[in-house]
């Protein structure tokens, strides 16, 4: 796979366009420079201990915190980048809006993958033109410390049901037809991110070195979205009726408009 570079912050070539759209995915190195790695891992490893996790403490395959923007005033700048939005605007061709953030953490020899698996289904979400992630490397993230590995092409594969992230098979079960597709594996360099689209399939190898696997990840979705009334944890206790738009106090648009 060809490593794309950025021509200026927050823009990508044509081609990488296109890449993006063919395959679902996107490599895109050096987003952030290393003193904002190391600021960002700070607050990572500060918000590991003492926020809380959505998903249950004893889960082995990842700690998920969700919506740093409101939770951590330090990681609330990477939430709102603009290069990032940017990109993932000209990758998405309709304007965004934040649908939440989250750092999933895997502890050192964590001994679970987190298994394949589409996101867009986990999402209460109706008449999105497109949903994506920017998932953000604050370590270097080999293979072996739990890089994500996808199926390119995949993401037209648009009815899958929601599956079991800790159930190896569970998702070549709902998508049979995936089960012999290849598999293109991308580790990343600290600062770097992927790109993905919320329909592709993918995976996340388990962590099996003696460094914390910090990854912070952005979701963007169609500014247009209407909720579909399913529960979900950042819509749960809003209000918000049943086919009205995402609001934008608790779903911002991005970019920010500028001040
Ligand atoms: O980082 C992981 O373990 C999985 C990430 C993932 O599934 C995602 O960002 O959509």
């Amino acid at each position: 796979m060809a490593t794309i570079r950025t021509e200026r912050p927050g823009s990508v070539g044509a081609d990488v366009v296109e890449q993006y759209r063919r395959d679902g995915f996107v490599h895109i190195p050096g987003v952030l420079g290393a003193d904002e790695v190391a600021a960002y891992r700070a607050a990572a490893e500060d918000a590991y201990h003492h926020l809380t996790a959505f998903n249950a403490e004893d889960d082995a395959v990842f700690k998920q915190v969700l919506q740093l923007w409101r939770a951590d005033p330090r990681l609330r700048p990477l939430t709102f980048h603009d290069g990032l939005a940017r990109i993932a605007t000209q990758l998405a061709g309709v304007p965004l809006r934040l649908w939440h953030d989250q750092l999933l953490i895997k502890k050192p020899h964590n001994g679970a993958a987190t298994e394949f698996h589409q996101d867009a289904p986990y999402w209460p979400h109706s008449g999105s033109r497109h949903q994506l992630s920017a998932w953000i490397a604050l370590v270097d993230v080999p293979v072996e410390r739990g890089c994500m590995s996808f199926i390119p092409g995949s993401h037209d594969h648009r009815d899958v049901r929601a599956v079991d992230l800790h159930d190896r098979t569970d998702f070549f079960s709902a998508a049979p037809d995936l089960t012999y597709q290849p598999r293109v594996t991308v580790p990343l360099r600290a600062g770097d991110c992927t790109f993905h689209n919320g329909h592709l399939a993918h995976t996340a190898n388990p962590n099996d070195t003696d460094e914390f696997r910090y990854a912070f990840v952005t979701i963007y979705v169609d500014a247009q979205t209407r909720y579909d009334g399913r529960p979900h944890p950042c819509t749960d206790g809003l209000g918000i009726p049943v086919g009205a738009m995402l609001p934008d106090e608790e779903f911002p648009l991005l970019p920010r408009p500028a001040r």
